[in-house]
């Protein structure tokens, strides 16, 4: 697979010709043979037209914020042409990206709009499960306050039983709090990888699978939500310009291992907490329910993939690109 990425990234430049299968070039084709689940999934059908946002919003000024996130059913797109039956904060999967400064208090707000229990569960928190993260039933609303006191990237999901289930279908987002001592100014860009699980559902849409979700076997993988959204609609960067990478891994199972092709990190940051910083890394791993800061300088301008280096995934979808000048 690996050979297939690269191979074809050489013929775009026209070091060699004639490339057969590779997911940089192959906008609407099917995906590989082998890593087709026995269950028909869905098939991407052409490219992605406009892409999630990436980039991290800035915080803002107040050191208390108020949060409030919605539960909605809804029916998103997750990969070219095809649409799945979501459950999710707010409307959208991933959630809204939670940005922080270390010692904020957040004043949050979990209304549930949709059809069954659902509940949160922040990673930057330090609060009692049994207290903060209950399910609350259709109709209700339900408040708490949590402090970001340690800097970092971090997930939050719903943890309804079964959290397979709810994680799966949508219900996940970043949370990113911002050192008291700033980091170095960068181009920041948050991804949140993840896998989908589908079965057919009403009038074409996709539902989630959970013998698929047991069985890890996903149909797509995605940063931010759409597959291939960012083969199709490359980020932009600059040549020499620091460029920090903000990476959850919402999962809900597979390991991400997560890599810049032709690029290495200059420093990545455990959890995101510049007490953890590691130097000159190739590929590193971000668990489900964790994450990573990824710090990088690309010299020259040109194309660069990003993807998860398992291998039997990244076709799936979990594929994306720089696009230096
Ligand atoms: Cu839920």
């Amino acid at each position: 697979m690996e050979k297939l990425l690269l191979a074809t990234g050489m013929a775009a430049s026209g070091a060699i010709a004639g490339t057969a299968y590779s997911v940089l070039d192959n906008a609407g084709a099917k995906l590989p043979a082998a890593a087709q689940t026995p269950e028909p999934g869905p098939e991407i059908n052409g490219t992605v037209a406009t892409a999630h946002p990436a980039a991290l919003a800035p915080a803002s000024a107040e050191t208390t914020k108020q949060l409030n996130l919605e539960v909605l059913n809804a029916t998103v797109e997750i990969g070219a042409g095809v649409q799945y039956n979501a459950w999710t904060f707010g409307g959208s999967v991933p959630a809204p990206v939670i940005h922080l400064r270390q010692g904020d208090t957040v004043n949050f707000t979990l209304k549930n709009s949709g059809t069954s229990g659902h509940s949160i569960d922040f990673h930057a928190a330090q609060i009692p499960w049994d207290v903060n993260y209950k399910t609350i039933l259709p109709g209700e609303s339900f408040s708490f306050k949590w402090q970001a006191l340690l800097p970092g990237v971090f997930m939050y999901h719903c943890g309804t039983a079964p959290m397979l289930h709810h994680i799966a279908n949508g219900m996940y987002g970043a949370i990113v709090v911002d050192p008291e001592t700033p980091l170095p100014a960068a181009r920041e860009y948050v991804l949140v990888q993840s896998e989908f699980y589908a079965k057919a559902g009403a009038g074409g849409t996709w539902d989630g699978d959970m013998d698929k979700m047991l069985a890890v076997r996903p149909d797509l993988l995605a940063f931010n939500g759409v597959a291939f959204q960012y083969r199709d609609n490359p980020l932009p960067a600059k040549a020499g310009e620091r460029i920090r990478l903000h990476v959850v891994n919402a999962g809900p199972t597979l390991f991400s291992a997560f890599h810049v092709v032709g690029a290495l990190f200059d420093r990545v940051l455990i959890d995101g907490n510049p007490a953890n910083e590691l130097r000159g890394v190739q590929t590193y791993t971000v668990p489900p329910g964790g994450g990573s800061t990824f710090e990088l300088v690309i010299p020259a301008a040109g194309k660069y993939p990003f993807v998860t280096h398992n291998f039997a995934y990244t076709d799936l979808g979990a594929v994306g690109l720089f696009n230096v000048t």
